[in-house]
């Protein structure tokens, strides 16, 4: 099964990162087809489950008949998208300054909906906004997440001239130190580190049912690329402490203000850790405990993984449930969302490709009817067409053509 191949082991060392200077980026584009190892030197079990997921999808594209995967995307031509520190510093550098031109590019929302837009990056930032209450604790919350991210890579791509794929954030590396990974280290090939210290007293989760202890952070992001960014849009839900939100306009005004970060070394530490992001993915048999699980239980002190990466950064607009993509982490944070339910579903793919379950509403406040895989997805500005669920299930048909290692 895991015959190998000259042309394996060139890929296996493409994707651990082995190329140095002065041999130039790697192309993203591979033959993935010919992977026959996990891609990481020394893969943590999230690794190898991604790599368990690849070989599921390799036996589904060579057998023949029903199972056939769309002509357009195989596995010989699909985007590849990889660990944030795994990405060569050129490479980071190059999402960096895509995701700076983005705010600077000017802005396409109807100035009269969103008056607090100033940039194409507050388009994306203001369609989260509005939509906040429908798309989470519901039936379209991966698939919503999915494509709003994968929007953000084409805007990168398309509007910016960015010639990769969206990375993303491995949580459970860098659970036990966040400020020391790659993405948090305030380097000029980081996201930027923490925010100023200032004294405060922490965070609180779900309207004070999670309380997190203050961090070393609290104040305005002082270093690395995102150091100057303005925020324009929010707060709406405020969550570390001192931050108030405008008491009219719904986060859709005008209020330009620092980006503030408080990392949180207590949250990633306890809550998304490698063995909670394996329990996650090996555990959960349905996509409705696969999902609640993930957004996780705060009545009952459960913060799960997807709350821990918008609480290990922390902050405004990080914490704030609305308007958390206006911190440029929110979007390696998203990435290994759609990484971890990309290795859910293709861990058994014809079960669990097209799968829904849940309402659509938040947290089914208030009650309503369940989601079907026939409901749309409606990005406004951001992308002109309709999208159904199931048009967005898998990362191989429909608009998409990616895969994760
Ligand atoms: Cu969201």
């Amino acid at each position: 099964m895991h015959s190998k191949s000259l042309f394996a082991a060139v890929a296996v060392a493409l994707f651990a990162g082995a190329w140095a200077s002065p041999v130039p980026d790697a192309p993203t584009e591979i033959d993935a087809t010919t992977i026959t190892e996990p891609p990481q030197q020394n893969p943590d079990d999230v690794d190898q489950l991604a790599f368990d997921a690849l070989q599921a999808l390799q036996d589904l594209e060579s057998s023949s008949g029903t199972n056939k995967r769309s002509q357009t995307c195989t596995l010989r031509n699909v985007a590849v998208r990889r660990d944030w520190s795994s990405l060569s510093k050129n490479e980071r550098r190059s999402y960096i300054d895509a995701v700076l031109c983005l705010m600077e590019l000017p802005s396409q929302i109807d100035p009269n909906v969103v008056p607090g837009a100033r940039s194409r990056y507050d388009d994306f930032v203001a369609v989260h906004i509005q939509q906040t209450l429908t798309i989470h604790g519901t039936a379209n919350f991966l698939t919503w997440h999915r494509h709003y991210t994968w929007l953000f890579e084409q805007a990168l791509r398309n509007e910016c001239g960015y010639t990769g794929y969206q990375p993303y954030w491995n949580w459970g590396a860098s659970a036990a130190n966040p400020l020391a990974s790659k993405v948090f280290d305030g380097s000029d090939y980081s996201l930027s580190g923490d925010g100023e210290y200032v004294p405060h007293n922490g965070s609180k989760i779900g309207g004070g049912q999670i309380a997190i202890p203050p961090g070393n952070g609290g104040g305005c992001v002082n270093s690395g690329p995102f150091k100057d960014m303005v925020v324009n849009l929010g707060p709406v839900s405020p969550t570390l402490d001192g931050v108030s939100k405008p008491t009219t306009g719904g986060g859709l005004l005008h209020n330009p203000r620092c980006l503030r970060r408080d990392i949180s070394q207590y949250i990633s530490s306890r809550w998304s850790t490698t063995s909670e992001i394996v329990r996650l993915i090996v555990t959960k048999f349905n996509i409705l405990d696969f999902q609640n699980h993930m957004q996780g239980d705060f009545a009952n002190g459960f913060v799960g993984v997807h709350s821990a990466g918008h609480f290990t950064m922390g902050g405004d607009p990080g914490g704030d449930l609305f308007v958390s993509p206006g911190d440029p982490a929110f979007w390696v944070h998203h990435g290994m969302i759609d990484r971890v339910w990309w290795i859910w579903q293709n861990l058994n793919p014809l079960q669990r490709t097209y799968s829904v379950a849940g309402t659509i509403t938040i947290n089914n406040n208030p009650p309503s009817r369940d989601g079907t895989l026939d409901d749309t997805i409606n990005m406004g500005v951001l992308d002109p067409v309709d999208r159904t669920l199931r048009s967005l299930g898998s990362t191989l048909s429909g608009p998409y053509c990616y895969i994760y290692l």
